[in-house]
């Protein structure tokens, strides 16, 4: 299964990784619908995700689109369960594990925080991609308020359809990751993740939770990784 190469910046950083031999990025995108029988991919992330992580320098920022780029109908619902309802009065997000500070926020005080905007590319291994424009909190502001603690590596995120996914903390903390509350200028719709959903520009479609309720900060990254990768897809999945 083929995915669509944003620029050749991605497709050089991908050989890169390729060539290097230690990427599992080529593996995942050949994997959909697939299960890999080996655990290897396991044992070998922690390597991996360093050579990532110094290869695609996390905290560079990605370029952007202009608003006219936006392609409103490209954005394909993609649910793996029940589309959960969530009443964004009275729904608070947690932050805690390894954190000075857990806590508890509520909608009207995440959209007190800095908004950031910006239209980039969802891409999906499925073999589809769209321009799309979020907005919301940049996660490392979110972080910083719950005062991450020194052995904070990772950042688990729990969904209210029950769906999982972890994230390494440089990549959490990289200024285009969004906790997002609107697309594309309007108020996040609820099958796009309503309240509140990752966005990134860095990785793909399916690190993206929608309807995130918690964030939990790890030392170490644990067996249960992700929905997805869980059935054999790959960690990093950068783009
Ligand atoms: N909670 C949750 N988040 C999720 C998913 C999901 O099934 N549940 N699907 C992922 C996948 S594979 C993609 S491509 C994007 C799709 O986002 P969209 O439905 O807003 O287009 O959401 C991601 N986040
Ligand atoms: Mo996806």
């Amino acid at each position: 299964m083929s995915i669509i190469q944003p620029d050749r910046r991605l497709l050089t950083r991908r050989r890169l990784l390729q060539l290097s031999g230690i990427s599992g990025v080529g593996l995942a995108l050949s994997s959909c619908g697939l299960s890999p029988s080996d655990h290897l991919n396991q044992v070998f992330e922690p390597l991996n995700q360093r050579l990532e992580e110094l290869l695609l320098r996390p905290q560079t920022p990605v370029p952007e689109f202009p608003i006219s780029a936006i392609e409103p109908d490209k954005l394909l619902i993609n649910s793996f369960g029940i589309t959960p309802q969530i009443d964004s009065q009275t729904f608070r997000l947690a932050i805690d594990g390894a954190v000075h500070q857990p806590m508890q926020i509520s909608m009207s005080d995440i959209q007190k925080m800095p908004l950031t905007s910006m239209v980039i590319q969802h891409v999906c291994v499925e073999g589809w991609a769209a321009i799309v424009q979020w907005s919301g909190v940049r996660l490392r502001d979110l972080i910083a308020l719950a005062q991450p603690k020194s052995e904070a590596r990772y950042v688990y995120f729990q969904s209210a359809d029950g769906y999982y996914e972890s994230w390494d903390l440089a990549s959490s903390l990289h200024p285009q990751t969004l906790m997002a509350y609107q697309k594309n200028g309007q108020p996040l719709a609820i099958e796009n993740g309503a309240p509140l959903r990752l966005a990134a520009p860095i990785k793909l479609g399916y690190k993206q939770s929608k309807w995130v309720t918690r964030i939990s900060l790890t030392s170490e990254l644990m067996t249960q990784t992700g929905y997805w990768e869980d059935q054999g897809y790959e960690w990093f999945a950068g783009l």
